[in-house]
C-alpha cells in the first residue's frame, strides 16, 4: 500500500470513527470489507434500469436515483449506471409495490407502477446489499398491507413535545417557510427508507392556531419538503376552530354555519396542500372539545369533517381514546360503550383511530375490544413508538415484541362462537389491514420518538423502534426477531457476533421493562404527570388517574378484577376471550392482575404464591438489566466508542431506575402483603417514605413544575 493510500484511509477510518453520533441511522452505506462480496454486487449492479408506467423523470425519481447511486457507491465504490424506462402494462403490485430483479439480458431492474414504488425499490434493494445478502438470482416483489403508515407526532407549535424524549420539535415553526431546516429532507428519507407515507405534523392536543393562514404557508413548506419522498402531510383538527379561528359563536357539528366554515377551511387547506391527507382528532377526551359538548355524537363530529374532506379526497382518524371521570363505568369499558353504538355510521372516510389496549399504551395491556367488536368500520391501530411508560428515552424497550402481541392477537370475532380455542384468523392484523371485513381504506399510525437530538431519538437504540414500526407498518408478518437483526446490522455493521449480541438485547428488554415495573398484567402505578418511575401510591381528584383504581391492592390481595363478580369489562371480549381470561387457572399470568383480583397466597404456575412471584418478577427484572449491561460491555472494541458509551451510560442509568421500581413497588405493596420478601430478593435501599418524597422535576415530554 502507498504511503498516500495509507494516509487516506486512515483519514477515512478516523473520520467515520468519529463521527458516529447516530444521524445517519439505519442509512450509512459504508463500504462493504468483504471483497468478494463486494464484487458480486459489483457484477450485478452497474447498470440498473428503473421501469415505470411514464418513464417521466419526477422529483421522486430524482431523489431515488441520488440514493441508488449514492448508496451503492459507498457500499462498493461502483458508480451505477440508471436508465429509466417505460412500460405501459400495469403490474399488480399496486400505487406503492415494486419488483425487483435481472431481466433476461442481465440488467438489474427495478419495476414500479408509480414513482414513489420505484423509490421503495431503492430503498429495498440497499437494504439487502446492505445486510449482504446476495441479488445474483433475487426476483421479488413486494406491496404494503396497509395503506396509510403514518407517524403522529404529538408536536405542539411552541416546539415542545408532549411525551418527547429526544429533544424539541424537528419543525422550526418560527422559521418556517423561508428558513428550511436541511433535516426536514432527511427525515423524509428516513421514513421514505421503511415506506412511510405521511405525517401528522400536530399533537392531538390541538392548536387552532394550525389551521390559519400564517401556519398552512409554513405546512405547505414542509409538504414541499417532504413530497419527493412520498410523504403526505396530514394535521389535527381542534373541534372548537370554528369558534377560536373562525368568529362563530358555536362549534355545533349540526349548525349549517359550522359545517360551511369547515367545508371552506378544508377547501383553503387544500389551496396550499393539494395533496393533504387529511385529520386526526381528539376529541371530549382529556379536555378536548368536541361534538358531545352540543349533546351530539362522535359519528356527528367524524361526518362533518369527513363531508368536507370527501371532494377532496381526505381522510378523518377519529380516536377512540376517549374516556371522563363522571363516567362510573371501568375506564377500560368506555371507549367500547360509547362506539360501538356508531359502528356503521360514519362515513366511508372515516376511520376510528384505536390504541392497541383499552387503557393507555400500559407495559402490558390485552388488545382494545373494539378491534374484535367494530365490523362495519375502517379500524386504525395507534402504536406508541415515543416511551411514555418504558423509560423515556433513558430506558431501552425494543417496542416490535408488543406490536407483534397485538398484531397477532385473535380477536375471535369470526362469527359463532365455537366455544374453543381454535384460531380464528381474525387478528388485529387482518383487521387493520383491511382484509378481515372487506374495507377499503386502512391506516396505522404511530406516536413518533423523534426530536431535535442529533441521533433524532435519545437513546441510540430506541432508532430500532422508529426503524421496527416502519417495517411492521409496511408488512406486519415479519417477526420482531428478524427486524431487530435486521436493524442491528445496518446500524452496527457486518460482524455477526456484534449483530448477535445487540438482537439478543434488544429482543429481551421489554420483558425486562415490563417485569421491573408492572409486571403480572398490573398497569397505571407509575409516577403522576410526567410518568417517569414508580408510583403506586399515587392517589388523585379523579379516581381513573389514581393508582389504587388499577392495582386494587387490599389484605386479600392484588390486581383489578374484571370479570362477571368485578366490572365485567370482560364482556367487551369474545366468548373464547372471555373463557380464557376470566378464570384464574386459564388466564395468562401475564395478565392475570389486569383481570382479577388474586389473593396474596395463590399459587401460580411456578409453585409461588402470587405475593413470592411478584417480588422474583421485580427482582428478574433488575437482574435483566444488569445481564444487559454486561452483554453491551462485550461489545466494547467492536462498535464505535461513541455510541458504546452513550449507550452505556444509559444502562447505568437504567439499573439504578429499576431498583428504584422494585423497591417503592414491593415497600408499597408489602403494606398490604405483609409478608417479607423471598429469598432471592435484593432488600430495599430506603423506605418506602423516602420513594414516596421522591420529586423528578422538569422530567422530559411533560410540560408541569412551574
Ligand atoms: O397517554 C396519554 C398521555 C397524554 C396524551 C394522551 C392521548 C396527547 O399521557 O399525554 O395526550 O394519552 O393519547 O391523547
Amino acid at each position: 500500500m502507498s504511503y498516500l493510500r495509507y494516509l487516506a484511509l486512515t483519514l477515512t477510518l478516523t473520520l467515520s470513527l468519529s463521527a458516529e453520533d447516530g444521524y445517519r441511522l439505519w442509512l450509512r452505506y459504508d463500504l462493504i470489507t468483504d471483497e468478494s462480496l463486494r464484487a458480486s454486487y459489483v457484477h450485478s449492479l452497474s447498470r440498473i434500469n428503473f421501469i415505470t408506467r411514464s418513464g417521466v423523470v419526477s422529483p421522486t425519481i430524482s431523489v431515488a436515483r441520488e440514493e441508488l447511486i449514492a448508496g451503492i457507491n459507498g457500499l462498493t465504490g461502483l458508480k451505477s449506471e440508471i436508465a429509466l424506462g417505460s412500460s405501459v402494462a400495469q403490474s399488480n403490485f399496486g400505487a406503492e409495490g415494486f419488483a425487483l430483479g435481472r431481466n433476461a439480458t442481465g440488467t438489474f431492474t427495478i419495476h414500479a407502477n408509480t414513482d414513489v414504488g420505484i423509490l421503495y425499490g431503492v430503498f429495498d434493494l440497499l437494504r439487502r446489499i446492505q445486510t449482504g445478502q446476495s441479488i445474483e438470482t433475487l426476483n421479488v416483489t413486494s406491496t404494503p398491507k396497509i395503506q396509510q403508515r403514518l407517524l403522529n407526532h404529538w408536536d405542539d407549535l411552541n416546539r415542545f413535545v408532549e411525551r418527547g424524549y429526544a429533544g424539541f420539535s424537528l419543525w422550526e415553526w418560527f422559521n418556517l417557510p423561508t428558513v428550511r431546516n436541511p433535516r426536514y429532507r432527511d427525515y423524509a428519507r428516513a421514513c421514505a427508507s421503511l415506506g412511510i407515507n405521511g405525517t401528522v405534523l400536530t399533537n392531538v392536543n390541538a392548536n387552532a392556531l394550525i389551521l390559519t393562514p400564517p401556519y398552512l404557508t409554513k405546512v405547505a413548506a414542509l409538504a414541499e419538503e417532504f413530497r419527493p419522498y412520498g410523504v403526505r402531510v396530514y394535521l389535527t383538527a381542534r373541534f372548537s376552530a370554528p369558534i377560536e379561528i373562525g368568529g362563530l359563536k358555536t362549534a355545533d357539528p349540526l349548525d349549517p354555519a359550522v359545517a360551511a366554515w369547515w367545508k371552506a377551511k378544508i377547501d383553503e387547506i387544500y389551496t396550499y396542500v393539494p395533496d393533504f391527507g387529511g385529520f386526526v382528532v381528539k376529541a371530549n377526551s382529556e379536555g378536548q372539545p368536541g361534538p358531545q359538548d352540543y349533546g351530539r355524537t362522535h359519528a356527528d363530529g367524524a361526518n362533518l369533517l369527513a363531508d368536507a374532506l370527501a371532494p377532496h379526497a381526505g381522510i378523518v382518524m377519529w380516536r377512540a381514546f376517549v374516556y371522563a371521570a363522571e363516567n362510573t363505568q371501568d375506564r377500560v369499558k368506555q371507549a367500547y360503550r360509547e362506539f360501538m353504538p356508531l359502528d356503521g355510521k360514519f362515513r366511508d372516510n372515516v376511520v376510528i383511530q384505536i390504541k392497541n389496549g383499552p387503557l393507555d399504551f400500559m407495559p402490558r395491556e390485552p388488545f382494545s375490544p373494539l378491534f374484535g367488536g367494530m365490523t362495519r368500520t375502517p379500524l386504525a391501530l395507534e402504536l406508541q413508538i415515543t416511551q411514555e411508560y418504558f423509560g423515556g428515552s433513558t430506558q431501552l424497550a425494543y417496542l416490535a415484541s408488543m406490536w407483534k402481541e397485538v398484531l397477532d392477537a385473535d380477536t375471535f370475532n369470526a362469527g359463532p362462537a365455537r366455544g374453543e380455542l381454535v384460531e380464528s384468523g381474525a387478528t388485529v392484523a387482518r383487521i387493520i389491514d383491511g382484509t378481515r371485513h372487506n374495507q377499503h381504506l386502512s391506516v396505522i399510525a404511530g406516536v413518533a420518538n423523534t426530536g431535535t437530538d442529533r441521533n433524532w431519538t435519545g437513546h441510540p437504540l430506541a432508532q430500532a423502534n422508529w426503524y421496527a414500526y416502519g417495517r411492521l407498518a409496511w408488512d406486519h408478518t415479519l417477526s420482531a426477531e428478524s427486524i431487530a437483526r435486521e436493524w442491528a446490522q445496518l446500524t452496527y455493521g457486518p460482524n455477526p457476533a456484534t449483530i448477535q449480541t445487540i438482537t439478543k438485547i434488544l429482543l429481551g428488554s421489554l420483558e425486562t421493562v415490563v417485569n421491573y415495573s408492572m409486571p403480572l398484567g398490573l398497569h397505571h402505578i407509575m409516577a403522576e404527570g410526567h410518568h417517569y418511575g414508580p408510583g403506586p401510591w399515587v392517589e388523585h381528584a379523579r379516581p381513573d388517574w389514581s393508582s389504587r383504581y388499577y392495582h386494587q391492592a387490599d389484605p386479600l390481595g392484588l390486581g383489578a378484577n374484571r370479570g362477571v363478580t368485578g366490572s365485567n369489562a370482560l364482556e367487551t371480549y369474545a366468548p373464547e376471550l372471555r373463557a380464557l381470561w376470566g378464570n384464574l387457572e386459564t388466564c395468562p399470568e401475564n395478565l392475570l392482575l389486569w383481570f382479577h383480583h388474586v389473593p396474596w397466597d395463590h399459587q401460580l404456575k411456578s409453585g409461588h404464591p402470587l405475593w413470592d412471584e411478584l417480588c422474583l418478577h421485580y427482582q428478574q427484572g433488575v437482574d435483566e438489566v444488569r445481564v444487559m449491561q454486561q452483554e453491551w460491555a462485550s461489545l466494547k472494541g467492536s462498535i464505535d466508542a461513541e455510541r458504546f458509551a452513550e449507550v452505556q451510560a444509559r444502562f447505568r442509568r437504567q439499573e439504578l431506575d429499576a431498583r428504584d421500581w422494585r423497591d417503592a413497588c414491593l415497600l408499597y405493596f408489602q403494606e398490604f402483603s405483609k409478608r417479607p420478601l423471598p429469598t432471592g430478593v435484593e432488600p430495599p435501599a430506603h423506605d418506602l417514605a423516602y420513594y414516596k418524597s421522591v420529586k423528578l422535576r422538569y422530567a422530559p415530554g411533560h410540560p408541569g413544575d412551574k
